[in-house]
């Protein structure tokens, strides 16, 4: 169980948000805090690894601003995040804490209000380039195992102002730049991808995992490049986690999960806690029969709601969503070890495992043949046995 649920935990919810939403200001408090930027950046990192190290998660993730106070200034933010990274690396050794992924927060600051990579203006896509290669640089040091690109803004509001040929190919060019410099100092671990359909953009380019990866694969990115499925964002584009992480695993481009689920009834990310068992389950039945995660792990990108204001509260989040995965694991491992469902699936394809389905998959059979024979076939109506099988799985989940 150790080895599949390789946990993380979020930088930016868990010790940045504070309650703050459109309608009103903070509700949280962290004792932590501290007013002087850089005497806070090391604060919160005390506090970071005090909560891994009590929690129990083995790595971490975060984003450039997340650990250490931004600049107007680019030098000046390349020599804080140097030394709070630092910093970092001696927490890290102290408490045997990893780094599962970094990442650069690109999107936040007024003048990604177009866009980073995807930008109209060169001097910006520049500027988001001083924030990842820091990033990547902060990544080797701390020996991190994936570096991860969320496209926040990389995607457009209206067609009326937008070239969106243009901003994909320069999104495409900005990546293998990065891939390529991210290679050059040493990092061997996994880029990913980690796809959205909107918000903050209307449409944004990386929408799905099967967008991302026909993205990837144009632009010959396949190689060093995987997905970082979110269960929230594949819900927001009409999928289910399971799906989004299936189209991956298919594709060989299974790399890490933000594990948090959203809410039915709306339509925006509300990056909660994962308690739905049905999903933690039917994800761990992909991730399982994918040979697990790799380097990549389960990061709760979740947060706590805007009233669960104690401290404790925090604790209880990730010991649900960490309980929730455990559980999930546990009847994915006995669903597969029983093999019901997936003798299921085989026979439901048992007709393209001989003969001339055998010959069709092969393509060893003309589009004339195939269609000879379809003169001939006689069709039997076959149930997909859904109420069944739904039956099974509340069988496996609740005895
Ligand atoms: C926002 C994303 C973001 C990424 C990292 O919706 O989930 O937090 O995980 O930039
Ligand atoms: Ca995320
Ligand atoms: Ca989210």
């Amino acid at each position: 169980m150790e080895e599949h649920l390789r946990f993380a935990t979020a930088y930016w919810h868990s010790f940045c948000a504070d309650g703050t939403d459109p309608f009103g200001s903070a509700t949280m408090d962290f004792p932590f805090r501290k007013s002087d930027a850089y005497a806070n950046a090391i604060a919160k990192a005390d506090a970071a690894f005090e909560f891994f190290t009590k929690l129990g998660t083995p790595y971490y993730c975060f984003h450039d601003v997340d650990a250490s106070p931004n600049s107007e200034d680019p030098s000046v933010y390349e020599k804080t995040l140097g030394k709070v990274s630092d910093e970092l690396l001696a927490r890290q050794k102290a408490s045997g804490i990893k780094l599962l992924w970094n990442t650069a927060n690109v999107f936040t600051h007024p003048f990604y209000m177009n866009g980073a990579a995807t930008n109209p203006d060169f001097n910006v896509v520049a500027r988001a380039a001083v924030q990842v290669k820091n990033s990547l640089d902060v990544n080797v040091k701390l020996g991190g195992q994936n570096y991860v690109f969320w496209g926040g803004r990389e995607g457009y509001m209206s067609l009326l102002n937008t070239d969106m040929k243009r901003e994909q190919e320069h999104l495409a060019r900005f990546l293998t730049m990065a891939r390529d410099y991210g290679r050059s100092i040493g990092f061997t671990g996994t880029f990913l991808i980690e796809p959205k359909p909107m918000e903050p953009s209307k449409h944004q380019y990386d929408y799905d995992a099967a967008t991302t990866i026909g993205f990837l694969k144009n632009w010959g990115l396949d190689k060093d490049f995987k997905c970082n499925i979110e269960a929230n964002h594949a819900s927001l584009a009409g999928h289910t986690f399971d799906h989004d992480l299936q189209v991956c695993a298919d594709n060989g481009m299974l790399g890490s999960v933000d594990a948090n689920q959203g809410d039915s009834i709306n339509g925006w990310d509300t990056d909660e806690f994962p308690t739905d068992v049905y999903s933690t389950t039917l994800a761990m039945l992909v991730i399982l029969r994918n040979g697990g995660l790799g380097n990549g792990g389960l990061n709760f990108d979740a947060k706590r709601r805007r009233n669960s204001t104690d401290l404790e509260d925090l604790f209880i989040g990730h010991i649900g969503g960490m309980d929730s995965f455990a559980l999930g694991l546990e009847v994915a491992n006995n669903i597969i070890e029983e093999g019901l469902f997936d003798s299921f699936v085989k026979e439901r394809y048992a007709s393209f495992d001989t003969g001339d389905g055998k010959k069709f998959e092969a393509g060893s059979m003309d589009f004339a043949t195939l269609a000879a024979l379809g003169k001939t076939v006689q069709i039997e109506k076959r149930s997909g046995k859904q109420e069944y099988l739904n039956n099974l799985l509340n069988s496996y989940l609740f005895g």
